[in-house]
């Protein structure tokens, strides 16, 4: 890597202050996508289908990798319609199989071994010309890599890193400069610290002399001492939701069961119904932080029936509500209780307050803002004429009641995808 003319130096101390480029936090919204040869067995007792092999170490369903029905367009079209903005793609997870044709991979990869198709490239074409961001995920570490394997050999720390010099290195050059994603996911960080991973060279060249060092955002787990810590937004566990307002940049990467490759076994009633995601996602988006939904697609390159249902539903509550997402801030007070949350948007400074259920006595007490006789309360998607009238307290104290209008169902935007 070359480092010489580097506006960001490869340290932590430097890297840190690189601030995220804007459209990260404006969007809102991506889908995380699992998808490898883990998509064959599809199956994981009560456990991440993606780590199937974790547990068989033989086999090889490359061949039956088929991608019969892949269309990466009707991918990208489905995700558009869910209304997120960016996608985040398994490039290569822990078990090493590259869905691009990587020289590193020993031939172990989707062009040269199972469907013959560029994944990654497919994928990134279709997203990009929807004018989304595609990221792609990468697992720092392999299971099965032998390099890998006797550079873990030679001490605690490695002495040496044949692996990363010989393999990793190369595939995320190649990757960024093939590919131009927007995201780099690393994963898989946790058995070694940074240094051995070489991640402070990386991202000083990633930020600095790449190709997309105006556009690119990563995540944390670039060493087993940086979650939470070191490089650019937080992830902390997976599913993290903290719950409370988080200062740095973060994001909740949820699935819509408890796997995030596809496993064929889960029944229906384990997967999240939409209701619960977009609640999810409130939650998240008032607290700082970017919803970054996975689905796994099978290994004939469908996306599962029930997760198409949930993206659709997202879409159009979006329609509806997203301009109390899209673009928005955590507001001074992110909750009132468990199901009243609240944005802000700094541009036109509104309040949002997102109220999940309709009061039965069409009466609601919001009791945090600070509102004058003059202000405007509407509520999003509503087309009756009917009006919301008001209340204040008396002698300027902060808080508002407002008193809803029977809604009948025409009077909201007709439900169509
Ligand atoms: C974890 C991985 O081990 C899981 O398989 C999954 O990729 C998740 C997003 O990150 O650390």
């Amino acid at each position: 890597v070359n480092i010489v003319n580097s506006q960001y130096s490869a340290n932590w101390t430097e890297l840190n202050k690189r601030p995220n480029p804007a459209w990260y936090d404006e969007v809102k919204f991506g889908i995380f996508i699992h998808f490898g040869i883990y998509s064959v067995p599809a199956f994981n007792n009560g456990s991440y289908a993606e780590w199937y092999w974790w547990n068989l170490e033989t086999g090889n369903f490359a061949p039956m990798f088929n991608l019969r029905d892949f269309d990466a367009n009707d991918w990208a079209q489905t995700i558009e319609k869910s209304g997120a903005k960016y996608v985040v793609l398994t490039s290569k997870h822990h078990e090493g199989y590259t869905l691009w044709q990587s020289n590193q991979s020993w031939n172990w990869n989707s062009v040269d071994n199972g469907p013959g198709i560029d994944i990654v490239g497919e994928l990134t074409k279709a997203v990009k010309n929807l004018g989304m961001h595609m990221g792609l995920y990468h697992s720092l570490y392999e299971w099965y890599n032998p390099l890998y394997n006797s550079d873990k050999d030679s001490g605690n720390p490695p002495k040496k890193d044949v692996y990363v010099q010989q393999v990793l290195m190369p595939m995320l050059m190649d990757l960024v400069n093939t590919y131009e994603p927007h995201i780099i996911w690393a994963d898989g960080e946790w058995e070694q610290t940074s240094s051995y991973w070489k991640s402070t060279e990386f991202l000083s060249w990633l930020y600095s002399d790449s190709p997309v060092k105006d556009q690119v955002v990563v995540n944390d787990r670039w060493g087993s001492e940086c979650r939470g810590v070191d490089g650019g937004f937080f992830t902390g566990n997976d599913h993290w939701q903290p719950g409370h307002l988080v200062s740095h940049k973060w994001e909740n990467c949820e699935t819509f069961d408890n796997s995030y490759g596809y496993n064929q076994f889960q029944p229906a009633k384990a997967y999240s119904n939409s209701t619960e995601l977009i609640r999810e996602f409130v939650e998240t988006v008032a607290c700082g932080g970017n919803f970054l939904l996975d689905i796994g697609p099978d290994s004939e390159g469908v996306i599962p029936i029930n997760e198409q249902n949930n993206l659709l539903d997202m879409g159009f509550w979006l329609q509806i509500n997203g301009e109390a997402i899209y673009g928005s801030s955590p507001w001074r007070v992110q909750n009132q209780t468990e199901s009243i949350w609240f944005t802000t948007n700094t541009t036109n400074g509104n309040v949002y307050a997102f109220v999940y259920e309709y009061p039965e006595t069409g009466q609601i007490v919001l009791k945090d803002p600070q509102c004058k006789s003059s202000s405007v309360v509407t509520l999003l998607g509503f087309k009756s004429s009917a009006k919301i009238t008001t209340q204040l307290p008396k002698n300027d104290q902060p808080g508002i009641t407002l008193n809803l209008p029977f809604a009948a169902p025409q009077d909201y935007p007709p439900f169509v995808y």
